[in-house]
C-alpha cells in the first residue's frame, strides 16, 4: 500500500520534471522570448459594415456566428468609432493616426488617384518595423497609389509598401472601381504584357462596353453612378482597357484574399507580424461566392457578410491551427455605417426585412449622425483580454499610440490617444471627445453629446436613402438619452451648445464654423 503511494508520487515528481523540462526548452526558444513585449497584431477591416450588422450588436435576422464569437471572448465597444462616414479618410486615419479632415485629399478617391500617404510620414506598420514586425497588408486599399498618372504595366508606386507595408497584396480602390486586379507588391498579378492595362476615369476608350450603352451585357444593372466599364457583367466606375488575364472575379475575391491572409500568417508566424486584413464586404457590387448566395435570405447584401464572417472565422482557424492565437492581438472593427443601395439594383433593399443595418442608429454611409462613424469595433487576444463590454468612447484613431505602448515604441500622434489599456479591457477609461468627419464635412462628440454645426446641401441622399445631417440650425443631441438622434436640443440647451462649439473649434479651428455661421445670416 504505502510502496504504490510512494510510486505514485514518484510517478507524479518525474511528471513534474518533465513538464518543466519542456517549459525550458520552450523558453529558450526565440518566440518564447518575444512572446512578452512582441505579440502579433492583426486589424480586421470591414467595408461599409453598419452599427447593427453582427449578432453580438444586436442583429437578430442576420446571423454572424465567428463574428459574434470573437467579439464575445474580447472587449466590445459600444461607442466605438471610424474616423469618417466614408472609406478613404478612415483608412487614412486608421493607418497615420491623423485626422483625416487635416488632409485635403482624404476624400472617396477614383482608382487612378494618387497615393496620399506622405512617405515620410509615420504609418503603423512603420512605427511597427522598427520594433522588427513583419508588416503585410491584404485587401483593400483605397489610399490613392502612385504619384499621377500610373503605368499599370509596370511597377506602381509609391503604394503600400512605401509607407510601411513589407507585403501588399490589395485591390487599388474599392471592388466597383477600375482597375479590377489585384496588385502584389506594386505588381498587377497576372499581367499579359501583350495585353497592357489603361484606366481612364474621364472618357471611354474607343469601341469599349459600358454599362450606359451596353445594357444587354449585364449580369448587374446599375442603379446610379456605375455606368462605365463592364467587367464581369458589371459596370463599374471608370474606363478600362486590356488586362483581360489579370482582372478578377467577383465571387472568388473573399476566398483569394482569405487564402492569401492564411499564407501570410503561416510564412511569417515565426517572427512578430502585423497584417491589415482588409475585407471587400459588403461594400457594393455584392458578388457573394456561390456557396454563399441565399445565405442570409436577405440577397447579395446579407449573403456577402455571412461569407465575412465565414472567412473570418476560416482565419482564426489558421490562427488556432498554427498555435497563434494566443500571441496575437485581433482588431475588428468597420470603415465606415451601412448604406442599403449603393449604386447597383442588387434586391438589398427589398429584401432587407426587419433587418437594420444602423441597429438604433440614425443615417448611415455618407452621413453626420451616428450611423456614419459608430461602427462594430472590438478587441480579441485568447487568454490575455477577458471578455467584456464597454461604453468608453474610443477611436480607430487611437490604435496607432495604443498599439505602439504595446511594443514597447514611444511614437505617438497628437491626435491619437494611448488607449492600450481600455482594449486589453483592463480600464474602462476612453476618450473624452472627438471629431467626427462626413464627405468634407465635420461634427463633435464629446461625453455623452453630440453636436453638428449647420451645413448647406440635401438633407437626405435621395439615391442612397440616408439622411446626411444637414441643416440650417445647430443640433445637439444627448446620446445617452436620446442615441436615435430625434430631439435637437440646441435651442433648449444654449450652454451646452456653447460648450461643445468651443470645444470643437479648440481642436478643428474656428473656420469652419464661422463660414457656416456667415451663410446662416
Ligand atoms: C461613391 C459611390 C459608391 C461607393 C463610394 C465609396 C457612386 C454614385 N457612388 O462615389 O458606390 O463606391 O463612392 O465607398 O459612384 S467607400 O466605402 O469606399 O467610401
Ligand atoms: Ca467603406
Amino acid at each position: 500500500m504505502k510502496q504504490t503511494r510512494n510510486l505514485g508520487l514518484l510517478t507524479f515528481y518525474l511528471l513534474l520534471l518533465t513538464a518543466s523540462c519542456k517549459d525550458k526548452v520552450v523558453d529558450k526558444t526565440e518566440t518564447a522570448s518575444t512572446e512578452v513585449t512582441k505579440p502579433n497584431i492583426i486589424i480586421i477591416y470591414a467595408d461599409d459594415l453598419g452599427y447593427g450588422e453582427l449578432g453580438v450588436y444586436g442583429a437578430t435576422e442576420l446571423k454572424t456566428p465567428n463574428l459574434d464569437k470573437l467579439a464575445n471572448g474580447g472587449m466590445r465597444f459600444t461607442n466605438g468609432y471610424a474616423s469618417s462616414a466614408t472609406c478613404t479618410p478612415s483608412r487614412y486615419a486608421l493607418l497615420t493616426g491623423i485626422y483625416p479632415w487635416r488632409n485635403k485629399n482624404a476624400k472617396i478617391l477614383p482608382g487612378t488617384a494618387p497615393l496620399i500617404i506622405d512617405t515620410a510620414q509615420t504609418t503603423i506598420p512603420k512605427m511597427l518595423k522598427k520594433q522588427g514586425y513583419h508588416t503585410g497588408i491584404v485587401g483593400k486599399w483605397h489610399l490613392g497609389l502612385g504619384s499621377g498618372n500610373v503605368n499599370w504595366n509596370e511597377r506602381i508606386s509609391p503604394g503600400p509598401n512605401e509607407v510601411g507595408f513589407d507585403y501588399s497584396h490589395i485591390l487599388a480602390a474599392t471592388q466597383d472601381r477600375v482597375p479590377t486586379v489585384y496588385i502584389e507588391d506594386g505588381h498587377v498579378v497576372n499581367l499579359d504584357p501583350n495585353d497592357p492595362i489603361e484606366i481612364n476615369y474621364q472618357e471611354n476608350f474607343e469601341g469599349e462596353p459600358t454599362g450606359l450603352e451596353n445594357p444587354e451585357m449585364l449580369k448587374m444593372k446599375w442603379h446610379h453612378g456605375h455606368n462605365n466599364s463592364i467587367v464581369n457583367g458589371i459596370p463599374r466606375i471608370g474606363f478600362m482597357k486590356g488586362g483581360a488575364a489579370a482582372k478578377w472575379v467577383d465571387e472568388d475575391m473573399a476566398d483569394y484574399f482569405l487564402a492569401d491572409a492564411q499564407a501570410y500568417v503561416k510564412r511569417h508566424k515565426n517572427e512578430p507580424f502585423f497584417l491589415y486584413y482588409a475585407l471587400q464586404q459588403p461594400h457594393v457590387p455584392r458578388t457573394p461566392h456561390a456557396r454563399f448566395v441565399g445565405s442570409s435570405g436577405m440577397g447579395p447584401r446579407g449573403d456577402v457578410i455571412v461569407e465575412a464572417d465565414w472567412m473570418i472565422g476560416e482565419f482564426v482557424k489558421t490562427l488556432e491551427a498554427e498555435g497563434l492565437l494566443e500571441n496575437t492581438l485581433i482588431v475588428f472593427s468597420s470603415d465606415n455605417g451601412p448604406v442599403v443601395n449603393d449604386g447597383y439594383y442588387d434586391d438589398s433593399e427589398e429584401k432587407l426585412g426587419n433587418h437594420k443595418p444602423a441597429g438604433a442608429l440614425r443615417g448611415g454611409k455618407y452621413s453626420l449622425f451616428e450611423a456614419g462613424t459608430r461602427v462594430p469595433f472590438f478587441t480579441y487576444w485568447k487568454g490575455k483580454i477577458s471578455p467584456g463590454v464597454s461604453d468608453a468612447m474610443v477611436s480607430q484613431l487611437d490604435l496607432f499610440s495604443s498599439l505602439a505602448a504595446l511594443v514597447d515604441s514611444d511614437e505617438n500622434t497628437a491626435d491619437s490617444k494611448e488607449l492600450l489599456d481600455l482594449f486589453l479591457g483592463k480600464s474602462n477609461d476612453g476618450r473624452d471627445e472627438m471629431v467626427i468627419e462626413a464627405t468634407s464635412r465635420t461634427a463633435f462628440r464629446k461625453g455623452d453629446w453630440a453636436m453638428i454645426p449647420p451645413y448647406e446641401g440635401p438633407a437626405i441622399n435621395r439615391n442612397v436613402n440616408i439622411e446626411l445631417a444637414n441643416g440650417t440650425d445647430y443640433q445637439l443631441y444627448n446620446l445617452k438619452e436620446d442615441i436615435g438622434q430625434q430631439n435637437n436640443l440646441a435651442k433648449s440647451n444654449p450652454e451646452k451648445l456653447q460648450v461643445m462649439i468651443a470645444a470643437y473649434e479648440a481642436i478643428r479651428g474656428t473656420e469652419n464654423t464661422q463660414i457656416q455661421q456667415l451663410e446662416l445670416k
